[in-house]
């Protein structure tokens, strides 16, 4: 295909430009530009059931849904080979791999070069949120690897529809692709083409470049997701005034309304997709899905903050996801989706870990083997994905593709806590609430691998997300309230559904039940939320949690909202270790506020 040939397909010269350059380096046998259609999603999908990329799924059971086995070697992102190339490394901070952007990409190249050979390059016009919305932003991005263009077609809009908006000089994030297997000299085609030992997800934040090489999987080859709407957008974020955040939003509705609308953070394994798609316990409260990963959120000229969800559908984990964790996400994956490194039953279709009390016979492993419980290992790999339409979701919001986004009345900040952190915890206002982000926390989970219950800090659930220094993300969040109408601003809480007892047990129920405690959370945005002070903020008055229906003895009740000074004591050091790692780059009004809590536990 010549410069020429492509012109019918856009004017726009500089994407013309740099497809031209990147094809004369990757040297694919082809060119193919995405318009988005169904026709070219059959095509596609066929082609990747010959190659054995795709295992279609039984059609009566799971309609235009199919099966992909990836590598052994290429089964999640690879955070150690994720690499932020700022020019200066202080930039890139300390929770991030910093390369030298000059040095990185003459390296990358060297890969890059022919890396297509005998493959089709796609040309991918994204869209990162509705089309026409203020908050949305542009994407192109360029593969080899047809898995990629599907899944990039459920994630975000893609096509023809993106190349009309983005006009003949309309911006967009250039986003480079490879599978880095090129065929020719006789090299076979495998299902699942990858280069595992030298893979690379490259940010270049100054120039608003992703380069990915390698890897076929999910966050490090779907190049919308995590690296454009989160790495290289928290850096247009920081720049332009806005919030690119790793967050749900849900709507939250009382009996007789009003509406309110949540955006929650949570690290991985917190149960965040289930949270966003929640059944509530509560008689007559409402709750539905915008978004269950990302959200983009600007002030609108009323001083409210307003979200959208730049991503198209779920690529959630599939492993414990259930009719008793998620009914809605079980009933989202009725048909029209992709299953990658899940198990195959002998009916032809998925099953995973937790999707049924017990595995059923006949199943076919995420390796492709015939399964037996007895191996003691899964069926489907822990980190097995569905990748589905969000519009299919029982509980997506009516407004979920609103252009002008919806406003924002609490910002939920969570992790994993089996000690110390209570259920919930209100912020004092805009710059307690950044603090109360700054020191989010996790436990690391035996799935996860390394130590159990080792205190992880991940501020704002950003730490592998932050395209630039977080001691500078800080001080964007800080500025963000700042000079704002106080009484406009979302409030901020940081919640824990993790508690135990002394005995081990959870002590709170969670799932649908944690509608008690978004109740409380939405009273307090309303200004009527019943609190008490302690050291760390407002936790709910006795009596103020709707616990109706549920039978929690007291003595639970008072050990899940504790905040215990002694052991406070030592989570102030903590932080204190954690705020030193920023160097200068913390902003002292974090400081300020880690000196306040200090006091409060003394007092
Ligand atoms: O392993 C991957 O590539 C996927 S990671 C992911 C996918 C969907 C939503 N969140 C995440 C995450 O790691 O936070
Ligand atoms: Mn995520």
């Amino acid at each position: 295909m010549t410069i020429s040939e492509v012109r019918t397909v856009t004017t726009h010269q500089r994407l013309l430009r740099w497809v031209e350059e990147c094809r004369g380096v990757l040297q694919p046998a082809a060119v193919h530009w995405c318009d988005g259609s169904e026709a070219e999603w059959e095509r596609l999908c066929a082609s990747l059931e010959a190659s054995g990329t795709f295992c279609r799924l039984n059609s009566a059971l799971r309609p235009n849904s199919f099966l992909a086995r990836s590598d052994p070697a290429d089964v999640a992102r690879v955070e150690d080979r994720t690499f932020i190339a700022s020019v200066s490394p202080d930039d890139a901070g300390p929770t991030n791999n910093w390369r030298d952007p000059t040095e990185l990409k003459a390296e990358m190249l060297e890969r890059f070069r022919g890396a297509m050979a005998g493959r089709t390059m796609y040309v991918i016009p994204f869209s990162m949120g509705p089309l026409g919305s203020h908050i949305s932003q542009i994407g192109v991005q360029l593969t080899d690897s047809a898995y990629v263009v599907v899944n990039m077609r459920i994630m975000a809009r893609i096509g023809d529809a993106v190349l009309a908006e983005l006009g003949d000089d309309g911006n967009f994030v250039p986003c480079l692709h490879s599978v880095g297997r090129p065929l020719g000299d006789g090299a076979p085609e495998l299902p699942w083409p990858c280069d595992p030992e030298n893979k690379y997800i490259a940010h270049f934040p100054e120039t608003r470049e992703i380069w990915s090489y390698g890897s076929g999987y999910g966050g490090n080859a779907l190049l919308g997701k995590k690296c454009f709407a989160l790495r290289i957008a928290s850096v247009m974020a920081r720049d332009e005034g806005w919030l690119a955040e790793h967050m749900l939003i849900m709507s939250v509705t009382p009996p007789g309304g009003p509406k309110h609308y949540v955006a929650g953070a949570f690290p991985s394994a917190c149960g965040k997709t289930n949270m966003a798609m929640m059944v509530p316990t509560l008689p007559g409260w409402k709750v539905e899905t915008v978004g269950d990963d990302i959200a983009w959120m600007r002030f609108g000229e009323d001083g409210r903050l307003y979200a959208i969800n730049p991503e198209h559908g779920f690529f959630g984990v599939a492993p414990n996801t259930s009719y008793r964790t998620n009914p809605n996400g079980v009933e989202t994956l009725w048909g029209n989706c992709i299953f990658t490194n899940t198990a195959a039953t002998a009916g032809g279709d998925v099953w995973w870990e937790g999707l049924t009390p017990t595995a059923p016979g006949g199943l076919t492993d995420w390796l492709g083997r015939p399964y037996s419980a007895d191996s003691g290992e899964p069926a489907a790999h822990p980190n097995a994905r569905f990748t589905a339409p969000a519009s299919q979701c029982p509980s997506i919001a009516p407004e979920w593709e609103d252009p002008a986004g919806v406003p924002i009345s609490a910002i939920v900040f969570g992790g994993r806590r089996a000690r110390n952190a209570p259920l919930v915890t209100a912020a004092r206002d805009w710059r307690h609430g950044v603090f109360l982000g700054s020191i989010l926390n996790s436990e690391t989970t035996a799935a996860a691998g390394g130590a159990v219950g080792r205190v992880r800090f991940d501020p704002f659930a950003m730490r592998p997300f932050c395209g630039y220094n977080m001691g500078d993300y800080m001080a964007h969040w800080l500025e963000m309230g700042a000079a704002r109408d106080p009484s406009r601003l979302p409030r901020i809480f940081w919640v824990n559904w993790f508690r135990r007892g002394a005995d081990g047990r959870f002590l709170w129920p969670g799932f649908g039940d944690n509608c008690r405690v978004l109740r409380w959370i939405v009273e307090c945005a309303e200004g009527r939320g019943e609190a008490v002070e302690t050291p760390l903020g407002l936790i709910p008055r006795p009596g103020a949690l709707d616990l109706s229906g549920l039978r929690i003895p007291a003595g639970d009740m008072d050990e899940l909202l504790a905040v215990d000074r002694d052991a406070w004591r030592g989570e102030a050091e903590l932080i204190r270790e954690h705020f030193a790692s920023f160097g200068d780059r913390l902003p002292q009004e974090l400081w300020a506020e880690l000196a306040l809590l200090e006091e409060r536990l003394e007092a």
